[in-house]
């Protein structure tokens, strides 16, 4: 009786570490990274990056994510910044409008679009290439790069059903 739930024991920590583990590898929020960086007064959508704006794998396809991908920004954060750095460095323009990345997020436009549309939340475009603000400037994203966040989701609630079963086993092998 005793032997199955010990035998369990070792395998549901080692599973409940793994979790853990895998959510606290996930990647802070890149925009207001960026937005950090380049010191913008909102911080930019996951669609600079993210196909319709979806996080996860296979998703940062546009053109913004390619250009900082051919400048060294991998799934970690600390990638991020010299990435960023170099594209404006180079004056690199994804979308081929005549205005660069770097400029195009200061000024609150599309990167990816030669349309120029507002990526500012609520913004208004005032002329070519240039967006206002709206009242409300900085929404919540929480864009990462695995797409995963260590404090709410599935992966959370697989980690505190383990801990819930962990303490049933514990509870039968020190009453038994
Ligand atoms: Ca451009």
């Amino acid at each position: 009786m005793l032997s199955r739930p010990l035998f369990a024991f070792p395998g549901l920590l080692f599973c409940a570490g793994l979790l853990v583990a895998s959510g606290a590898d996930a990647a802070p929020s890149f925009p207001r990274s960026i937005q950090r960086q380049l010191q913008l007064n909102y911080a930019p959508p996951c669609s600079i990056c993210h196909q319709h704006g979806q996080t996860g794998d296979g998703t940062p396809i546009e053109p913004f994510a390619w250009s900082m991908r051919a400048r060294g920004l991998t799934g970690s954060r600390d990638t991020l910044s010299p990435a960023l750095t170099a594209d404006e460095t180079d004056n690199v323009d994804s979308d081929g409008d005549g205005i660069t990345d770097v400029d195009e997020l200061k000024n609150g436009t599309d990167v990816n679009s030669p349309a120029n549309d507002c990526i500012i939340p609520s913004g208004t475009p005032i002329d070519d290439g240039q967006c206002t603000p709206g009242s409300q400037v900085s929404p919540t994203l929480g864009c990462t790069a695995g797409a995963s966040t260590a404090t709410t989701g599935p992966r959370s609630m697989s980690v505190w059903v383990l801990i819930f079963l962990l303490a049933l086993i514990l509870r039968r092998v020190t009453s038994a």
